[in-house]
């Protein structure tokens, strides 16, 4: 039976259309589902949208709609958005979904049944757009400490969810697996500013608005967000109500999230999974913001474009490429189209792009587009096929650490050693002199074999290339199991090379 993988972005807020920051983690997520389908596993790759709350009903309101009208549209522009970049999820939850309300129903009334909930007043310093509550000791220069905005004083009768029962259990968890928070300096800040001064119980519902999933047992109280929100992560599964893909595929091997909500999959996450008696999920990785100008990019600031303008100029494995290589996982980092535009044509036209399209006219010009066994190898071979062959490896260890940046950087490092193959081996001088037939023949087979194995680990990043790749080959040997160097079939018709990618001039 295959392994399984069960991979979730965060389910986004359909307050505004989404921007590069949302493609960011999506694309990554992707990338992980791709590579670990190609590797052999059964992926189950869920994204989806949060759309409950205080704000989305207060934005649809400013419209003049209904917030299930106002979600409604935008949620269709997101599906295409995700069409559009190749994002190959197997499900896309709602929290509008009437098997997730019902279902997020159950967990409530459990947990409150089972003494885990319980009713109190609640008085907190409220951030609106970020739906957040802060402690005083949190806030900055008295405003939210994510956005920099004013918060209110709220108080109102509130159910409470028990977090501080599980704050020993959950301190053990983290000891006990260390790589449950990803990148470490993230667990740190956790222990730091929430665990070790005490973690406080968990305010899970409100009267002050109506947008929300109702508490079925008190419904002037609707399910306040996160709860509502992380359990989308086994209500998708059909929990509690059945258990066949829960078994399946519970617990998660990873969320992916931006590191602003780390805490909360973190924290209180776990904390709710305990009460239910249900495994923690094996990783979570909060990753970096990407950022423009040096501040966030930010849908209530509104200082972003489509990302279906740089896909329509660029195309979508540029877009997908640079999501994935320029900013070390982890880290935050700048995003400018010039940036994209530099990547594009250094990685994708020049090293990518020449390269397949050079050794492929080659092989129309040398040998009528057929592929040729290697006959006469020499010293210089050995050094590229090695690198080749112990790519997979390589970019299996990267992977695994979710280094996805540094994984394609091995693949790109190998394709510019066959592009200094070229340039060392000269094919055009062997092919003047009718005795470096079949050195010629060796050089040829020695690229094109190259190329299709950093084609098929290229896959999950740029699929609409690395299909393209292996199309031009006409090979069958497309799998992972394929990746041993020598695969390559002899006497294949190969297609003719076509322009993978447009040098983008600039002016
Ligand atoms: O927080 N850089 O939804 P959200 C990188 N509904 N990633 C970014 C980004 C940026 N500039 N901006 C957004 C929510 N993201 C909740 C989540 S999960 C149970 C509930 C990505 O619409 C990043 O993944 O505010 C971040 O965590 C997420 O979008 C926030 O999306």
């Amino acid at each position: 039976m295959k392994e399984k993988y069960y991979v979730t972005t965060p389910i986004y807020y359909p307050s505004a259309n989404f921007h590069i920051g949302h493609c960011y983690t999506t694309i990554i997520a992707d990338a992980m589902a791709r590579y670990k389908r190609l590797t052999g596993y059964d992926v189950y790759f869920q994204t989806g949208t949060d759309e409950h709350g205080e704000k989305i009903e207060k934005k649809a309101r400013e419209a003049g709609v209904t917030p299930k009208e106002y979600v409604d549209k935008i949620i269709e522009d997101a599906k295409d958005l995700w069409k559009s970049l190749n994002i190959s999820y197997d499900y896309f939850i709602r929290t509008t979904n009437e098997d997730h309300v019902r279902r997020v129903q159950k967990i409530f009334k459990k947990l409150y049944d089972q003494g885990d909930i319980y009713k109190g007043t609640y008085q907190g310093l409220y951030c609106i757009p970020c739906e957040s509550f802060w402690t005083e000791s949190q806030l900055i220069d008295g405003k939210c400490p994510d956005c920099g905005r004013e918060v209110k004083l709220v108080s109102e009768e509130a159910y409470f969810f028990k977090l501080s029962k599980y704050q020993d259990k959950l301190v053990k968890y983290y000891e006990e697996h260390p790589d449950f928070i990803l990148p470490l300096s993230r667990k740190n800040e956790m222990l730091n500013n929430f665990i070790n001064p005490g973690l406080e119980d968990l305010c899970v519902s409100r009267t002050s608005f109506t947008w929300g999933i109702p508490v079925d047992f008190d419904p002037k109280h609707v399910v306040y967000v996160w709860i509502d929100a992380l359990s989308n992560y086994i209500t998708s599964l059909g929990y509690p109500e059945d258990d066949t893909l829960m078994k399946k595929y519970w617990p998660a091997d990873l969320h992916l999230v931006g590191k602003e909500i780390v805490r909360f999959h973190v924290i209180i996450w776990p904390c709710m999974l305990m009460a239910l008696d249900l495994p923690l999920p094996k990783q979570v990785f909060g990753h970096g913001w990407l950022k423009i100008d040096g501040g966030k990019i930010s849908k209530s600031l509104g200082n972003y474009k489509d990302p279906r303008e740089y896909i329509n100029a660029y195309g979508v494995d540029a877009v997908r490429y640079y999501a994935l290589r320029e900013v070390p996982f982890g880290s935050d980092g700048n995003f400018s189209e010039e940036a994209l535009i530099g990547r594009t044509n250094s990685d994708l036209a020049n090293t990518l792009g020449n390269l397949v399209n050079r050794t492929i006219s080659m092989a129309h010009k040398y040998f009528d587009g057929l592929t040729k066994n290697p006959k006469v190898t020499e010293a210089i071979d050995e050094e590229l096929i090695n690198k080749v062959a112990s790519l997979k490896t390589v970019v299996d260890e990267k992977m695994n650490g979710l280094k996805v940046n540094e994984a394609i950087e091995e693949i790109m490092e190998v394709l510019r050693s066959c592009n200094k193959y070229i340039d060392e081996t000269t094919p055009w001088v062997l092919a003047k002199d009718e005795t470096k037939n079949d050195r010629l023949a060796t050089v040829l087979y020695n690229l094109l074999e190259s190329i299709r194995i950093c084609a098929i680990l290229l896959s999950p990043f740029i699929p609409d290339t690395s299909n393209k790749i292996l199309e031009e080959l006409n090979t069958k040997k497309t799998s992972y199991d394929t990746l041993e160097f020598g695969e390559l079939e002899e006497d294949l018709q190969l297609n003719a090379p076509k322009i993978l990618f447009n040098r983008i001039e600039t002016k």
